[in-house]
C-alpha cells in the first residue's frame, strides 16, 4: 500500500498536518514566496532553529536536494521540513535533485513518526521550474515512497495552474 495524495489549493500555513516541507534556499534564512509565508507565519522560532542547524551542521549552506526538520512554531503543524530545490536549468537536467527533494523530506518524515505531510511545488516559484514537470516528478516520487509512519501526503498549490498540472499528472501519469 502507497500513501493517500490529495490536492489542495491554498495557503500551505494553514495546513493541519504533522509536517509541513518548505522549499527553502541552502541559507536557510528565510526567502520570498513560500519560504517568506511559513517564516511570517511561523515565528520567530523557525528562524532560531534554522541558525542554530546552520551553526552547527550546514555552515556552508544545506545543499540542493537536501532536507532538514525543525520546529514548525506557531504554524497549526509540529514540523517544517526544509529542503532545497534545484534552480531550473533549459542546458542541465536537474531532475535528479528535485526528486531527491521528496525523498529526503519523505524520509525525514518518517524519521520523525510523521503520518501527514503537506508539500508546495517545489522549485516552480523564483526557482522557475516548469509546473507540469515538477508536478509528475513530485508526484512519481510520492507514489514511489513504500507507506511506513507516512500515511497521507497532501500537495498544497498556491495557483489554480499549479493545481490543474498536480491534477493532470494524478490523473495520467
Ligand atoms: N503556500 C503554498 N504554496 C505557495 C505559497 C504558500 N503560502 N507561496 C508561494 N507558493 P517559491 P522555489 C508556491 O518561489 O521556486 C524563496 O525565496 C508558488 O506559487 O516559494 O522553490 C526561497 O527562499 C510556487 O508554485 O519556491 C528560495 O530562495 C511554489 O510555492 C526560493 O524562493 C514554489 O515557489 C525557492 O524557490
Amino acid at each position: 500500500m502507497g500513501v493517500d495524495i490529495s490536492l489542495v489549493q491554498g495557503d500551505i500555513t494553514e495546513e493541519r498536518v504533522d509536517a509541513v516541507v518548505n522549499a527553502a534556499n541552502s541559507s536557510l534564512l528565510g526567502g520570498g514566496g513560500v519560504d517568506g509565508a511559513i517564516h511570517r507565519r511561523g515565528g520567530p522560532e523557525i528562524l532560531a532553529e534554522c541558525r542554530r542547524l546552520r551553526a552547527s551542521s550546514y555552515g556552508r549552506g544545506l545543499p540542493a536536494g537536501r532536507a532538514v526538520a525543525t520546529t514548525a512554531g506557531r504554524l497549526p503543524a509540529r514540523w517544517v521540513i526544509h529542503t532545497v530545490g534545484p534552480v531550473y536549468s533549459a542546458e542541465q537536467d536537474r531532475s535528479d535533485v528535485l526528486a531527491s527533494c521528496y525523498r529526503g523530506s519523505l524520509a525525514v518524515a518518517e524519521e520523525l513518526g510523521a503520518r501527514s505531510v503537506a508539500f508546495p511545488a517545489i522549485s516552480t516559484g523564483v526557482y522557475r521550474w516548469p509546473v507540469d514537470s515538477a508536478a509528475r516528478i513530485a508526484v512519481r516520487e510520492v507514489r514511489a515512497h513504500p507507506a511506513a509512519s507516512v500515511r497521507e501526503v497532501r500537495f498544497v498549490l498556491f495557483t489554480p495552474d499549479a493545481y490543474a498540472a498536480f491534477q493532470e499528472a494524478l490523473d495520467h501519469s
